[in-house]
Parts: C-alpha cells; sequence; structure tokens
C-alpha cells in the first residue's frame, strides 16, 4: 500500500493507524496489527514497492540515543560552539527498526564567533549545528527537550522527519528549567532539517538553533571512507563584522535581512580553522544542510566535482551525477559524495563568494602522492606562492 499523496489525507491515514492501535490497546482481537505496509519508495511511483512494518516494536534493554552524546560544559568564559564536521554518528547498518532516543538540552551560551569576537548563541547541546540525528526508515523515535535552567528564552524544535503538529514545536515548547517530549515514527527516508521554531523563529535559528537529522533507507546509503556534517547559518550583528568584544544581535539586520556573518558549522571560519581531513582515493560525504535562517546556499567545494548528489536530501530519487554546485535553500539539505582524486587543500564554499569574506569558507585537506595523470602543475614552486585557492 502506497502513502497518499495528499497531506490529508495522510492525516487521515494517521487518525485510522491511530484507532487500530487504541483498538489493540483495548483488546479487539479481530483487528489487523497495528502495523502497515509502505513503501521505501513511495516517491518513486515506478519503483516496486518494498514491503515494512513498524510502529509495533518493543523497547528491549536500554534505549540508545539516535545521536552522539557530548558533556555539557559549565563555563564562565567564552566557550567554542563549533560542531566538528566528524562529529557524527557511524551508518545505521543493516538492522531493523527499533526504538531511540533523542535528548536536546536548550543552552544559551556565550561563544567565540571570531577573532577577538564573542556572541550570545542559542544551542541545541552546546554546539552550531546541533547533534547530527541518525536513524532508519520505520524507527520509533522519542524526543526528549530540556531547556537549561539558566535560560533566558522558551525554545522547542521543529523536525521536518515528523509528520505531526509543527513537526514537534507544539509538544516541546519548554519554559526555562521546563522538560517535554514527544514520540514518531520516521516514515520518509532522507535529510532534513531540524530547528527551533518558538516566535520569533528566525532569531531563534540565526541564534543557532538547527541542524540535521538522517532517516536512512533500508539498507542505507551507499558506504564511503569519511562522512562530514556541515551546515550553513547568518548572523546579525550589530558591531560591523571585523568589531571585536560581544557583539549583540540586531533585530533590524534581521528583519532586513542584512547579515554581518555567514558561517559554517556556527562561528566564522571555523571549519578552516579545523579543516576536514582525508586521503587520496577516499571517497567522502557531506551531509550539509542551511539553517539560515534566510539565505540560499550554492554549495561549491572549489577543486571538485560532487560523483553523486542526493537532490534536496532525497535518499529514495536516484541521485544526480557531477554536478559542480548544489543549491540548498533555507531548510533545505543536500548529501554530495565524492571521491578525492589528487592532494591539496580544497575549499567548501557557497558560490555566492561575497560571503567567503563574511566568514564562510571551510576547507578540506586531502594528502596523498600526486596523480599526474589528473592533474600535473607545470611549475609547483611558483604554485606554492599563488593566493589563490
Ligand atoms: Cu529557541
Amino acid at each position: 500500500m502506497r502513502l497518499p499523496k495528499d497531506r490529508n489525507d495522510r492525516v487521515m491515514l494517521g487518525g485510522c493507524a491511530a484507532l487500530i492501535g487504541l483498538g489493540l490497546a483495548v483488546g479487539l482481537s479481530n483487528l489487523p496489527a497495528a502495523t502497515y505496509a509502505y513503501s521505501a519508495n513511495a516517491a518513486a511511483v515506478e519503483q516496486p514497492e518494498t514491503a515494512q512494518t513498524f510502529r509495533n516494536i518493543p523497547a528491549s534493554g536500554p534505549m540508545q540515543h539516535a545521536h552522539k552524546v557530548s558533556k555539557t560544559v559549565k563555563s564562565d568564559n567564552p566557550i567554542s560552539i563549533v560542531r566538528d564536521a566528524t562529529d557524527l554518528p557511524p551508518p545505521v547498518g543493516k538492522r531493523g527498526p527499533q526504538r531511540l532516543k533523542v535528548d536536546l538540552d536548550t543552552i544559551e551560551v556565550t561563544g567565540n564567533l571570531a577573532d577577538g569576537a564573542t556572541y550570545r548563541y542559542w544551542t541545541f547541546n552546546q554546539k552550531v549545528p546541533g547533534p547530527f540525528i541518525r536513524v532508519r526508515i520505520g524507527d520509533t523515535v522519542e524526543v526528549k527537550l530540556k531547556n537549561d535552567d539558566g535560560s533566558v528564552m522558551m525554545h522547542n524544535v521543529d523536525f521536518h522527519a515528523v509528520t505531526g503538529p509543527g513537526g514537534g514545536a507544539k509538544a516541546t515548547d519548554a519554559a526555562p528549567g521546563e522538560s517535554r517530549s514527544f514520540e514518531f515514527t520516521a516514515i520518509k527516508a532522507g535529510l532534513y532539517v531540524y530547528h527551533c521554531a518558538v516566535p520569533m523563529a528566525a532569531q531563534h535559528i540565526s541564534n543557532g538553533m538547527y541542524g540535521l537529522i538522517l532517516v536512512e533507507p533500508e539498507g542505507g546509503l551507499p558506504k564511503v571512507d569519511h562522512e562530514y556534517y556541515v551546515m550553513q547559518g547568518e548572523i546579525y550583528t550589530e558591531q560591523k563584522i571585523g568589531a571585536k568584544g560581544e557583539l549583540t544581535e540586531s533585530y533590524d539586520k534581521l528583519i532586513d535581512e542584512r547579515p554581518e556573518f555567514f558561517v559554517f558549522n556556527g562561528a566564522s571560519m571555523a571549519l578552516a580553522k579545523a579543516p576536514l581531513k582525508a586521503k587520496v582515493g577516499e571517497t567522502v560525504r557531506i551531509f550539509f544542510g542551511v539553517g539560515g535562517p534566510n539565505f540560499t546556499s550554492s554549495f561549491h567545494v572549489i577543486g571538485e566535482m560532487f560523483d553523486r548528489v542526493y537532490n534536496m536530501g532525497s535518499v529514495t530519487s536516484a541521485p544526480v551525477k557531477d554536478v559542480q554546485t548544489v543549491t540548498v535553500p533555507p531548510g533545505g539539505a543536500t548529501i554530495v559524495d565524492f571521491k578525492l582524486d589528487v592532494p591539496g587543500k580544497f575549499m567548501l564554499v557557497d558560490h555566492a563568494l561575497s560571503r567567503v569574506e563574511k566568514g564562510l569558507a571551510g576547507v578540506l585537506e586531502v594528502t596523498g602522492p600526486d596523480n599526474p595523470d589528473v592533474f600535473k602543475d607545470h611549475d609547483p614552486a611558483k604554485s606554492a606562492q599563488s593566493m589563490s585557492h
């Protein structure tokens, strides 16, 4: 059976499933099990259907987290809020659906934004972006959001991978010191953004409250040697870029969409200071999302082409091959895979290149032997002095 494409029908279907669940709860035995088959390729009409079941997987043993668990840092001094690009869980593997938990702590913290400049970030688990959450199709995920006692603002979380009111936002609206929770079943595979949606949502997002959740298809994605987690955002400060000290947010610039900074993983030049690393001959994958809140990214790696692009974060459609630049809207994501053929420093950019001057650049450092069949420099000594990337 296919999931209807129409959203209202899906809501009705959800209602039906809920009624069936209710039937089981009151002990009716003549109803079908509280599972229904669906296609992992519901969007690709020409694909044969693969029947799967979900929703009635009992918890067995201690429930695992769907993300890496990090310790909260207590500090009066500014901290690094930069999420390392390698900080993500390994592939789900070939297991069946199960129950998993997600613990999000919303913490307001002063972090390093640029050299000599700090900023009051609002975060999920003290890093920007928030933890990379990794589940598979059919998993049931228990989400607990705890708004830290030290918070000033209310916070919540809206997962674009959730079918339900506000993507979970209403169920997680939490005042400082409060904990809220809900659970959902991952019914659509893909790479999705999550973010805080408390009004004014653009403010919560620009201050750092966004992340990615990957719902793997059955069997996962093709294996690669390295996976990285990168998200783009904007920061709107009263002070001009280059100013020192504690920078403060500008409501007017946010409304006018005039950011002072563009950032990968939370801070100016964060992924140039902490480069991604790999070797010649290896394959890499970048899970790339845009928190925004406002600007579309033209994501590009200088000196490389993407061998495979899971356009718009869709993993149930065939990937596009051999691509230079990918358009990723705010609240959207993509997955790019490529093989490294030659050594060097490859810059991650938004090809709206003025943004490099506003803090938006990363580096992929590739080491290993030269490969003159692919690239041969006729005067490497002179090239070594070049300022070009
Ligand atoms: Cu918030």
